[in-house]
């Protein structure tokens, strides 16, 4: 298709913008189909940018690895440039959005010289669905084509839908690395000093568009692929605010109980945190059942019925691969078999991928690590710090209807009623295993506290260290924080106020990291999960299966069974109340946390801190 048979006025005027500024050789729209999707993978394989796996082993796969300064969310270059400084809050950067653009305007100038620009109309969730939102992705990378194809639902039916002018949230996005006359690329292209990236939103702009998202200089996962975490999570949470909903980075999922009753269950849990391997768990509970809605967003609305509804605007999984293995996660591992874009992993002698962890050495004399060099063949498949063949971000791109316990309704447009949320976070100490809120607004004060250790899922900050990560929406979250606790309560409260504060989702918070005096995880995690879903499925239906405390409902002994291998003491130890690390927590969120947000912070939510800490000295 062309630019000039494209009917909606503005996307036209805004492309044909773009167009001037960027001077790309040529203009391609794009249809979603699947020579397209065949045709861009060839562009980069022909240009020795991606490998083709072998078919015997993995069909339809391929294997590309990206610059070393190119391997994850780039939390320190990602803007949230409202009008007023105060709407982005105190944990998120801010610049005028005008300097800005002025700046990022300077950069893209010239900016695709000797390249294709790509527009990418696309839905975030089923195309043509009340909940659904468009936007549109104008790249010069075929790998983000081809990555957005399995993503989101692309192509000339979302066209149809915007018809002459629907809304639609303009993404812009260069790779930063236009060419020379005859130039070829030889590496992954891109912007490879950091400090050079922007991953910029306007949530308020006064221009010709309310909302829009401009990157510049990553092609990486989050910081590219726009539909993501720009427009699902930041662009939406604003305008979730705005009409009274919710854009989370939650994965939701249907768990069945041994006499077949269901339940839908949505989490948030921080990048890199277990949000996939949960969504897709195998239980080792007899009889129960975990099917998979999303592993990664979910945007919710209350229903005509009170019930909080849950759609996945998503039409993929951009997942972390090592650690992924048929012991951890084998629903991931078989969806994984065809049709799959690796990157950044390891490529073993016989054509097929390999990472830390995926449960069987290396095959081979050498491997390829993802940095391209030839290596000895790991004897294990342990990490070695430093050594990775895989790095610790390296991601599969899989259409979710390829995943065997994808659930019949996760494209209904109608979405699903949440019974439950759990919150959690990688926490060596302190938090428990799981703890069951007194109320919603004790819920929303747990989701607000939540810490966990920075992990390999961001590029430019420590990984290990304790963080503060509200919600698992700290990069997320497109205004105000306090803001945005001050919506879930308010949420909460209507919902209440309209005599349904019993349909509200029972709020929960879970911990599978906490480590012994040895390092070692306490607790064995992945399918033994399971357990702990059960003792939340029982909760829901008000089961006498927990213990009041003063941080919350935690599980009666005898509730949750010691998985084999986990002695009853370790599981004590993991249900009980640890006084003295939580009056610590206490402390730690007074002084480096709730005190960020000064009178934007609810009062409910501080309140309670001071009524536990009372109980705790009590
Ligand atoms: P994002 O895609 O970054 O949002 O991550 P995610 O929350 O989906 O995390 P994912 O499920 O991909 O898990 C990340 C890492 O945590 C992987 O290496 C997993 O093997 C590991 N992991 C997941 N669940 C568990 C668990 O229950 N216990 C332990 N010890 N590790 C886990
Ligand atoms: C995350 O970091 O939470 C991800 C990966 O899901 S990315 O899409 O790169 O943001
Ligand atoms: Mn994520």
């Amino acid at each position: 298709m062309k630019l000039n048979e494209l009917k909606h006025a503005k996307l036209k005027g805004w492309v044909e913008d773009a167009v001037a500024l960027m001077t790309p050789d040529s203009v391609e729209i794009c249809d979603g189909s699947k020579a397209e999707y065949d045709r861009m993978i060839k562009t980069m394989v022909d240009a020795g940018l991606g490998v083709a796996l072998n078919p015997d082993k993995r069909p339809g796969c391929y294997w590309f690895c990206s610059d070393p300064s190119d391997v994850a969310r780039a939390e320190s270059r990602t803007f949230i440039a409202s009008r007023k400084k105060e709407d982005a809050g105190p944990t998120n950067n801010w610049t005028d959005p005008d300097e800005l653009k002025a700046t990022m305007k300077g950069q893209y100038k010239g900016c695709m010289k000797g390249r294709t620009m790509y527009v990418i109309p696309f839905s975030m969730g089923p195309v043509g669905s009340d909940i659904a939102k468009i936007g549109v992705e104008i790249t010069d990378s075929p790998y983000v084509v081809f990555n957005m194809h399995i993503m989101t639902r692309v192509g000339v039916k979302v066209l149809d839908v915007l018809g002459k002018d629907g809304f639609f949230v303009p993404c812009l996005h260069s790779i930063a690395k236009p060419l020379g006359p005859g130039e070829k690329d030889t590496v992954w292209p891109c912007e490879p000093d950091v400090s050079k990236k922007f991953i910029s939103h306007f949530p308020d702009s006064t221009g010709d568009f309310k909302y829009e998202i401009w990157s510049y200089g990553s092609g990486y996962g989050g910081n590219a692929l726009l539909g993501k975490k720009c427009l699902a999570l930041r662009i939406a949470s604003v305008l979730a605010r705005d009409e009274g909903w919710l854009a989370e980075h939650m994965l939701i999922l249907k768990l069945t109980n041994p006499q077949g009753n269901v339940k839908y269950v949505a989490g948030a849990l921080p990048s890199a945190c277990g949000k996939t391997n949960l969504a897709m768990l195998i239980p080792t509970l007899p009889g129960w059942k975990v099917e998979t809605i999303g592993d990664d967003i979910a945007w919710m609305k209350f229903g005509k019925d009170g019930h909080l509804y849950a759609i996945n605007p998503e039409a993929g999984f951009f997942g972390v691969a090592p650690g992924t293995s048929d012991h951890s996660n084998k629903s991931a591992m078989d969806s994984i078999k065809k049709n799959t874009i690796f990157t950044n992993t390891g490529l073993t002698e016989d054509g097929d991928i390999w990472w830390e962890q995926i449960g069987y050495p290396a095959p081979g004399k050498t491997i390829t690590t993802w940095k391209g060099e030839k290596v000895p063949s790991p004897k294990t498949d342990k990490a070695v710090a430093g050594q990775e063949i895989a790095h610790p971000n390296s991601r599969f791109t899989v259409p979710a209807s390829q995943c065997h316990v994808i659930a019949k309704e996760w494209e209904d447009p109608k979405g699903v009623p949440i019974s439950a949320f759990l919150f959690g976070g990688r926490r060596a100490t302190t938090i428990p295993l799981v703890n069951q809120s007194k109320s919603w607004v004790h819920g929303v004060f747990m989701g607000s506290i939540t810490g966990s250790e920075i992990t390999a899922a961001a590029l430019d900050i420590k990984a290990g260290t304790v963080r503060r990560d509200p919600f698992a929406m700290l990069p997320f979250c497109g205004y105000h924080m306090g803001d945005y606790f001050a919506h879930w309560l308010k949420l909460g409260k209507k919902a209440q106020d309209e005599g349904n504060g019993d349909k509200l989702p029972k709020i929960f918070f879970v911990n599978w990291f906490r480590k012994d005096k040895d390092g070692k995880f306490m607790w064995p995690g992945y399918g033994e999960n399971s357990r702990v879903l059960a003792w939340m499925f029982d909760r829901c239906d008000n089961k006498d299966n927990c213990l009041e405390t003063p941080i919350g409902f935690l599980p009666k002994p005898g509730s949750i069974e010691a998985p084999a291998g986990t002695s009853a003491e370790t599981l004590a130890e993991l249900t009980k109340v640890d006084i003295d690390g939580w009056k610590k927590e206490i402390a730690d969120i007074k002084d480096k946390h709730y005190s960020q947000f000064g009178d934007k912070l609810p009062k409910e939510l501080y309140d309670l801190l001071d009524v536990l800490e009372k109980e705790l000295h009590a």
